[in-house]
């Protein structure tokens, strides 16, 4: 399987919208990625459903980039109810995500760090810093980098320099404008998409679309 879902809100009061269409998708995704959003309206009681409906990888999108105490704080509040979490990279490791990175260890939880972003303004500053990211991921070995599907030559300069090892989750597919299967074609191992399932008319009718759609992008890109 290669596709995360990713659910940044609800629009009811207890997220029922968002089990109901997990209850219809779980099975067909490898993990479910919960964005800011979502996680401020609701309390834990929605991570908790969303585990016992999905038991795959539960991805908090926490976008951490602090120094390494507060990071852990922050995701301490979260320890029993997700497998992994997303920090950003460019704040560094000493004291930062080294801190981070021994408290997920030390809790059997994933490290995922973004390594370049899928919107336009991710070429003013991460891709310019490309090699010194390249070096913290080698350094730091996360279980996974975020990187974009809307620039998905990024994505190869990543995979080789960063190897087989550590896996590539890729945004920016939909909405966001990249077609479902090209960042695989490019050596990521798992595409993020959203809004193209969460706001479509039958979330399971696109989700199963798309999954097609990944497939024959993957078909396309062997030939
Ligand atoms: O570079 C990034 N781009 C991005 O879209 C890093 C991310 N974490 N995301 C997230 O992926 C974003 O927060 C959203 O949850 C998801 C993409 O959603 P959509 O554009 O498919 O709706």
């Amino acid at each position: 399987m290669t596709l995360i879902v990713a659910i940044d809100k609800s629009s009811t009061n207890d997220g029922r919208d968002v089990l109901e269409v997990l209850d219809k998708i779980c099975n067909m995704v490898v993990g479910v990625k919960l964005g800011m959003p979502l996680l401020l309206k609701h309390d834990l009681n929605l991570l908790s459903n969303i585990r016992k409906i999905c038991n795959g990888n539960i991805v908090l999108d926490l976008k951490l980039a602090d120094i390494g105490d507060v990071m852990v704080e922050s995701v301490e509040l979260f320890k029993n109810y997700a497998d992994s979490v997303i920090a950003h990279s460019f704040i560094g490791k000493k004291d930062g995500i080294d801190k981070l990175k021994d408290f997920l260890d030390k809790n059997n939880m994933k490290l995922i760090l973004v390594g370049s972003m899928s919107h336009r303004g991710s070429e003013e500053i991460y891709d310019k810093e490309i090699d010194n990211i390249i070096n913290i991921i080698n350094d730091v070995k996360p279980w996974g980098v975020v990187l974009p599907a809307t620039r998905p030559e990024i994505i190869k300069t990543f995979r080789s320099k960063i190897g087989n090892e550590i896996k590539i989750l890729s945004p920016g597919v939909g909405y966001q404008g990249a077609k479902p299967g090209t960042a695989l074609c490019y050596g990521a191992d798992y595409e993020i998409v959203g809004r193209a399932i969460m706001n479509a008319p039958d979330p399971k009718e696109a989700t199963k679309i798309i999954i097609y759609e990944q497939k024959r992008g993957m078909y396309e890109c062997k030939k």
